[in-house]
């Protein structure tokens, strides 16, 4: 597994960031479930990708994140997730990822280099009630 430090100030550079779906952010409703992939799954993904994926759960709720498939060119290619746009929880890379994450606002940045790709990325996105404050 590969891990690095990531200064969160890079962060606020990121303001104009580009959305992987072309769209903006993704507000899950009670209810709503959807698949969270790279651009162009279910093919595999392609090189100098750098967008980002931003879900919020309204109503109070909050998303809960299952792995369905992961496979990233690893340490070259990367999934950093971050909690409420600020904290990194998760630096993903190569075949290695948690089983869930939860979070009322979830921010996924993948970034891929010049050469080699893999099959890349899915999650299950759900809306689900908030637990704890
Ligand atoms: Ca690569």
């Amino acid at each position: 597994m590969y891990f690095m430090l990531f200064d969160i100030s890079l962060f606020s550079q990121h303001a104009d960031r580009l959305f992987c779906n072309g769209i903006g952010p993704h507000v899950l409703d009670p209810g709503d479930v959807f698949g969270v992939t790279h651009p162009g799954y279910p093919g595999p993904y392609t090189n100098n990708v750098d967008c980002y994926i931003q879900i919020t759960a309204s109503n109070d709720g909050s998303i809960r994140l299952t792995l369905v498939d992961f496979f990233l060119e690893n340490r070259y290619d990367n999934l950093i997730i971050y909690r409420g746009n600020q904290l990194s929880i998760a630096h993903l890379t190569g075949q290695v990822y948690p089983n869930y994450i939860e979070s009322s606002d979830i921010l996924l940045h993948f970034k891929t280099d010049v050469s080699d790709t893999r099959r890349g990325f899915f999650f299950q996105a759900e809306w689900i009630t908030e637990l704890c404050k």
